[in-house]
């Protein structure tokens, strides 16, 4: 017997818009809200446009069905997204001719020998960082998003398309970084708009086709950089995409579809990865006992050695802080599935429609108290160790994604992330600014923690970054 999906009360027309139930602003935190007052399944409706949420493992676990589920672009966000990044990989619609050959042309640069082959151009980046934070000395207060957000949008720069941004030798972000902040914002807003409303705010859409253009124009440039300065036999990303093609149909990709690759990797490879950094440092810093237990994981296996790719594998308290803090707080904390079928039936009991939008709320599926327990919502890297990750139930741990619409990067961010942890321990002790702090969450197309700002100590007797010496042996000009 079939059972209606529970929904909040909502107006004739309008459904759930503007009514306050969801925030556009912070939809994350209105969606825990509403699981806790609804459960794992409820539906919302804007203007006739229907979305359900689901969060428990055991209806997810049948949404990650290939056989009876596929990811859905139409009706979701992803959708207005399309205004920037077109057909490429993350916005490409189910079936779209396009997404198979650029998948078939561009796997093979996230290959574990390119991974590898990346580990020093990540290195390089990293140091940067460091090098910056070390300077600035212990009195200077960050926000490491912002310097996460350089690392990420260089490092997918630099590793995948061999162009350097130099983000950390600005004193403001890439005008790019703005640009899409600003587009990704707008085009989660349009999806709450009537298309009369829309047309009317001739100033808003002036300013969301300068960004998009800006978005264009830099990876223009990237591509001319490229034909300009060839990279005589080296395989990046960019080569597969200018000359790569697909062993299945014999194509190449087109100049337009470049370029919609291009802003794809720029945007999906930046914005999650410094979230997964930003809000991997707040877990810490409010868990001692992780912290210090990672501290002596770093202390063992670097000690004061330059970090080397040997030294990945054996991280694997750090590995499993990462997995931890991408529990609680996905980047990519939503993504949207249909049926293939007319209509299919989870649960034994709810029905769902080809035309809605059925969204994998990952944020609420990573809390959901029958995998995660009773402290669903503590971060304790030790239930991702020992074996204990490799035993969750299917489909319960979902940060990048499903089936062959997952994360394509993930081996490049996971590789970044865990450099860049270690290598920060090895270096530095990181307190808050403000240790009243609390988590707040800033949210575009993925969240960020909010107004969070840290110190960043050199350790007695670390390795310096660069040349010989302590970094502590010049003492930094006081901010
Ligand atoms: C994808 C992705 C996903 C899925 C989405 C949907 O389904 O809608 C997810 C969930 C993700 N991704 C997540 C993440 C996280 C992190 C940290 C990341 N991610 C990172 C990165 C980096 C890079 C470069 C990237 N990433 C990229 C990407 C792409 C291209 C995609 C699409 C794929 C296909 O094919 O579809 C993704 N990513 Fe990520």
């Amino acid at each position: 017997t079939l059972k209606p999906i529970p929904s909040p009360p909502s107006y004739p027309l309008i459904g759930h818009a503007g009514t306050g139930v969801v925030d556009p602003a912070n939809s994350q935190q209105s969606f825990r809200l509403l699981r806790e007052k609804y459960g794992p399944i409820y539906t919302l409706n804007f203007f006739g446009r229907r979305i359900v949420l689901v969060s428990s493992q055991k209806l997810v676990n049948e949404l990650c069905d290939e056989s009876r589920f596929h990811k859905r672009v139409e009706g979701s966000i992803l959708d207005m997204v399309r205004n920037g990044a077109g057909d490429g990989l993350f916005t490409a619609y189910h079936g779209e001719e396009n997404w198979g050959i650029a998948h078939r042309i561009l796997m093979p640069a996230f290959g574990p020998s390119q991974i590898l082959a990346m580990f020093s151009p990540m290195l390089d980046l990293n140091s940067q960082l460091l090098l910056k934070w070390e300077r600035f000395g212990p009195d200077a207060a960050f926000d490491p998003a912002e310097d996460f957000t350089r690392l990420a949008f260089d490092t997918v720069a630099l590793c995948a398309m061999s162009y350097r941004f130099n983000s950390f030798y600005h004193e403001s972000m890439p005008p790019f970084i703005g640009a899409m902040g600003r587009f990704l914002v707008e085009s989660g807003l349009r999806m709450q708009r009537p298309s009369v409303v829309q047309s009317w705010m001739t100033h808003t859409n002036t300013q969301y086709e300068a960004d998009i253009k800006l978005m264009t124009d830099v990876c223009d440039q990237i591509v001319s950089y490229r034909k300009a300065h060839p990279t005589e036999g080296k395989k990046d990303l960019l080569s597969l995409m200018l000359e790569g093609k697909d062993p299945k149909t014999g194509r190449g990709l087109t100049d337009t579809n470049i370029r919609n690759q291009l802003i794809t990797f720029l945007i999906a490879g930046h914005e999650t990865t410094s979230g997964l950094l930003s809000f991997t440092l707040y877990h810490l810093l409010s868990n001692p006992a992780a912290y210090a237990a990672l501290q002596r994981e770093v202390d063992t296996v670097l000690g004061k050695e330059a970090i080397t790719v040997q030294h990945l594998p054996k991280l694997e308290y750090a590995t499993a802080v990462l997995r931890e803090s991408i529990r609680l707080n996905p980047p990519a904390g939503a993504i949207s599935v249909a049926p293939t079928k007319e209509t299919e039936i989870i649960g034994g009991e709810y029905e769902l429609h080809q035309d809605w939008n059925c969204i994998i709320h990952i944020d609420t599926l990573h809390r959901d108290p029958a995998v995660w327990g009773e402290d669903a919502e503590e971060f304790r890297p030790e239930r991702m160790l020992g074996g204990r990750f490799e035993q969750l139930p299917p489909n319960s741990w979902k940060p990048f994604g499903n089936g062959a619409r997952a994360c394509i990067g993930r081996p490049l961010a996971w590789q970044e992330s865990l450099m860049m942890l270690a290598t920060l321990f090895q270096r530095f002790d990181i307190r808050f600014d403000d240790p009243s702090y609390h988590l707040k969450i800033k949210q575009t197309l993925t969240t960020k923690p909010k107004g969070f700002k840290i110190h960043a100590i050199p350790r007695a007797g670390a390795r310096p970054v660069v040349g010989p010496g302590s970094p502590t042996s010049v003492p930094a000009t006081p901010a």
